[in-house]
């Protein structure tokens, strides 16, 4: 889908057209006050105080309609430059408007405003230069978002739409995101009984359903041998630690306003916990170490708690309560680029096995002028930025770097994929730390006896199972592969009367060898049937008729394709079987 942002043109249109939007609102509720109309990837939107007002999703056609009426009577969009004595005196009616220029410094920027015919809008620009160029737009959602995007301040109205230069190029967009729409995992979530939330719970806090929750069995056992195979031991603790862990670790001062508050019970205080690192800390400090047994890899299926605005929870993709598939490695230093390949490439082979391929590889660095958010060691930070660009370039992957983006604790290489709706989100990470180790006083023994600190690296291969079955579900559209899906066969008798005997046979017999199998013999048309296994989305619809009954034989048909197969029922069985293990996309 195309970034509008990284646009130049379309972006200034954006704008302009956002401005179009404030001129409509203002005609048609003429106490509304503007807070600000940015461009985003996806077009753009307004933030607007309506005061007692509310607009609904149905009231957007009769904004749009007095929008267009505006940009065909084609006033020029004039800038004006102001002192900012001038704008504050120009916008004193509208609070948000004083707010942004009470905060401006002349000397460092220029104040200006655009005025098209009776609508005026404090903006740096730079705009179409006339309202008769916005021809193309529609206004797409109506939601709320808090001033400033602070909990504690008014929420405001947010009018999201988007701009094109050309019909077609917003014919287009608006099918794709429909199509998106359709593909959202909360959508399908819903529909195949995978997840669900319920206020009670709490918001953030899904509930996996049977469904759901057998496909993340088999991730989790999926990605547990893999990481057996290559030496992983895996261990369980507890989701919940004392603060004072967590002030050992440097959470409590790094990483506070992500944690849920603290409880106490008796006179000890706990939180839960937002990651796992400390409590591996401790299990590699539970006993001595030489330097020949490192790497040593402790990984763990482990649940946390992190506070997430409310307004930024969403589904499985961003949740408050998650497990994430952890792991930290414990290495020398001569070891961190052989350990660090080998991430990447378990990344690289588990995306291939689940047919990724759109992602991105993010470096994730500190930024240097955030002393609060990491740790103050420069000569820490840069030997392990550099260490990662070292490996990183020697691997020969692309990546991004991104400034800001990296953990308290150190930086990361972070993989970015795009949900159906929505930004970017990072799946796979892998991190370098050299810091907690330090601060859990870790030690192993090198080969002249000596005390040295090992290094660490933190990865979690599918992040969050929450989040990455977010994922598959939106590529997969939720048609799962064989072995994930919930349902793997459905088999339907032609006529339940005459093969209905014969097909609950066959399905016993799936079932007697592990094939999660559904019989569908309800008195119901076979059309009608078959129209409920596709839209199901199984994999397999298994059909039984006479000559099937006669030939000790089945038919199949495959999801999404029309063709059916006939083979003998032990070949089908060794067919599935081979499939299943294969644990492959395709
Ligand atoms: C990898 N200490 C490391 C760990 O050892 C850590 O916690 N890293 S993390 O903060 O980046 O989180 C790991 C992964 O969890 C992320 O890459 C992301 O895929 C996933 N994740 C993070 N926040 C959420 C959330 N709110 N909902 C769902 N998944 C999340
Ligand atoms: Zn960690």
């Amino acid at each position: 889908m195309i970034n509008i942002k990284e646009d130049e043109k379309l972006s200034i249109k954006n704008h302009s057209c956002a401005h179009l939007l404030a001129q409509a609102v203002k005609h048609l509720y003429p106490n509304a006050k503007f807070w600000v109309g940015p461009v985003i990837e996806e077009g753009f939107y307004y933030d607007i105080d309506l005061g007692d007002d509310v607009i609904k999703e149905e009231d957007l056609a009769k904004i749009e309609k007095e929008m267009k009426k505006i940009a065909k009577d084609g006033k020029n969009i004039i800038r004006e430059e102001l002192t900012k004595e001038e704008a504050l005196e120009k916008f004193k009616d509208d609070p948000y408007k004083v707010d942004l220029i009470s905060r401006m410094d002349e000397k460092e920027e220029v104040i200006s405003c655009y005025r098209q015919g009776d609508f005026t809008d404090l903006c740096r620009g730079p705009h179409v230069a006339s309202t008769k160029e916005l021809k193309y737009f529609k206004l797409l959602k109506v939601s709320g978002a808090y001033w400033k995007g602070d909990a504690k301040n008014k929420v405001l109205q947010r009018i999201y739409g988007v701009c094109f230069e050309q019909e077609k190029d917003l014919e287009d967009y608006l099918k794709e995101l429909e199509e998106a729409k359709l593909r959202d995992h909360r959508k399908i979530g819903k529909e195949q009984e995978l997840f669900m939330v319920n206020e009670l719970v709490g918001a953030g806090m899904p509930l996996w359903l049977p469904n759901g929750a057998l496909i993340r069995k088999q991730l989790e056992n999926y990605i547990y041998e893999k990481e057996q195979e290559l030496g992983y031991q895996h261990v369980y603790t507890p989701c919940v630690g004392t603060v004072n862990l967590y002030k050992t670790s440097g959470h409590w001062d790094h990483y506070k306003e992500n944690m849920f508050p603290m409880m106490k019970v008796d006179e000890e205080e706990f939180v839960l916990r937002p990651m796992n690192c400390p409590h591996h800390m401790l299990i590699y400090k539970n006993k001595i170490h030489s330097y020949r047994d490192l790497p040593i890899r402790i990984g763990e299926f482990a649940t946390d708690f992190r506070y997430e605005a409310s307004g930024a929870v969403k589904g499985l993709e961003r949740v408050r309560a998650m497990c994430q598939n952890d792991a930290h490695l414990f290495v020398r230093s001569d070891q961190i680029g052989e350990e660090f390949k080998k991430v990447v490439n378990l990344i690289l082979d588990v995306y291939e096995d689940f047919g990724i391929t759109k992602y991105k590889f993010r470096l994730s660095l500190r930024d240097p002028e955030d002393k609060e958010k990491y740790f103050d060691d420069d000569k820490m930070w840069d030997e392990a930025e550099n260490k990662l660009r070292e490996v990183l370039n020697e691997l020969e992957i692309p990546y991004f770097e991104a400034i800001g983006e990296a953990a308290f604790y150190g930086p990361k290489l972070d993989v970015e994929v795009k949900p159906a709706v929505g930004p970017e989100v990072t799946l796979s990470t892998c991190q370098l730390d050299f810091l907690l180790p330090r601060r859990f006083e870790l030690n192993y023994i090198d080969n002249k006896g000596e005390k040295q600190t090992p290094i660490v690296i933190h990865r979690a291969i599918f992040g969050t199972f929450d989040r990455f079955t977010a994922f598959l579900i939106e590529e997969t559209k939720g048609a799962f592969p064989t072995w994930l899906s919930p349902v793997q066969v459905k088999v339907i008798p032609v006529n339940p009367e005459f093969q209905g005997e014969y097909a609950k046979k066959i399905t016993d017999l799936l079932k007697s060898k592990k094939i999660r199998v559904e019989l569908d013999d309800r008195n119901e048309k076979l059309s009608y049937r078959l129209r409920e296994a596709q839209t199901s989305k199984v994999p397999y619809t298994v059909i039984i008729g006479d000559q099937e009954k006669e030939n000790h034989t089945i038919s199949y048909r495959l999801f999404g394709q029309k063709e059916t197969t006939t083979v003998k029922i032990e070949e089908f069985v060794e067919l599935l079987q081979e499939e299943i293990k294969r644990k492959k996309r395709k």
